[in-house]
């Protein structure tokens, strides 16, 4: 079952007594690490070797975001698309896996864990994962993001009397996290709770406009061409409730763009007005003329709590995939424009179903 099986003082104590013992722990999150994959990978690796120097590393695999090394400075690190998995010599002797439990989500580091679960911990916050990835499970779905256990997790290995005791390298890649998980405070995530830990990590000392700047305006020409084509690929439907846009290959190709550039645009049609949920297709880069792969994102809004909006979770699970209430995605062996109607079929039926 998928859910917490222990307490995040007992990660805590189980970690710094590995690394006291001279084990050493990698750290490992989703492929494709987002701002919160990145941030509390980070914080805990600085928080672990704060304690004990060398204990942890962080892995990373799957396109990585540009703003990586400023994030991640001075934490030893492996980029297991290029480096690979470790030989066993050099093999860290345990593994604090966060903001996944999903098995396909840790597609390169699978098969060193496949046989590590007894030393293998996950804090997570998302709905489902693979409770058989590792022996110890903290599972917050109320965390807007992981950073809200996993500055817990930090201040139980410094032993601190709250997150405002964290040192600043520790507290700002946690407010990393939490402001990229919650679109910067802004989506329906946010809770006092959000809030009260940025506020404490601010007290710490993350300064929350150089982080914005480091993450948020780094764009690079030809991720905003590509922007240009997915808006203006825009068609609404159900008066205007609902948003699709489209980009297929030759898009990328014609913006200069790979497919990690199209991160984050499915935002966009939420800004209009009328829309209650937005989708964005992508033609992924393996699909051919004859085995088609369709990636689909979707996001809905809703004026108060995320349970008021159409679960996007269900509808992506109609498709294979899955995610939060308000956020899902899936991958579909199909093309886009086979995909596209029956995308907008089963978000009229949600809007009608909801009265929205
Ligand atoms: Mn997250």
């Amino acid at each position: 079952m998928w859910h917490s099986n222990t307490d995040l003082a007992s990660i805590s104590a189980w970690l710094s007594s590995h690394a006291r013992e001279g084990g050493k722990i990698a750290i490992i999150t989703h492929t494709k690490p987002d701002g919160d994959a990145v941030g509390s990978s980070t914080a805990a690796a600085r928080a672990l070797n704060f304690v004990h120097p060398g204990a942890a590393e962080c892995w990373y695999f799957g396109s990585l975001p540009p703003w990586l090394d400023l994030v991640n400075t001075g934490v030893p690190r492996r980029i297991l698309d290029t480096q690979g998995l470790p030989s066993d010599a050099e093999s860290p002797t345990a593994a604090l896996i966060v903001d996944t439990g999903s098995s396909p989500q840790l597609d390169r580091a699978m098969p060193w864990l496949q046989s590590r679960a007894v030393r293998a911990a996950i804090v997570d916050h998302h709905a489902h994962g693979d409770a058989n990835l590792a022996s110890r499970l903290f599972v917050d779905t109320s965390a807007a993001s992981v950073c809200l256990p996993v500055a817990e997790l930090c201040r139980c290995i410094l032993a601190l009397p709250s997150a405002a005791a964290l040192p600043v390298e520790v507290a700002e890649p946690l407010y990393l996290g939490l402001a990229t998980d919650t679109g910067w405070f802004k989506y329906s995530s946010v809770s006092s709770r959000v809030l009260r830990l940025a506020a404490e990590l601010i007290d710490a000392g993350a300064r929350p406009n150089k982080l914005y700047e480091m993450i948020e305006q780094q764009e690079k020409p030809p991720r905003i061409r590509l922007l240009a084509r997915a808006l203006s690929s825009l068609e609404l439907f159900e008066h205007g409730k609902v948003a699709v846009m489209s980009l297929t290959r030759a898009d990328f190709a014609a913006a200069g763009a790979e497919q990690s550039d199209a991160g984050g645009f499915i935002d966009y049609p939420q800004t209009i007005a009328s829309v209650r949920v937005g989708a964005l297709l992508v033609e992924a880069d393996e699909s051919t003329a004859e085995t088609p792969k369709t990636k689909i994102s979707l996001r809905s809004k809703s004026a108060g709590r995320p349970e008021d909006g159409v679960n996007v979770n269900v509808i992506a699970q109609q498709f294979g995939g899955g995610g939060h209430i308000a956020a899902a995605g899936a991958r579909a062996a199909t093309s886009i424009s086979d995909v596209k109607p029956r995308i907008v079929k089963a978000l009229a039926e949600q809007i009608a179903a909801r009265g929205l």
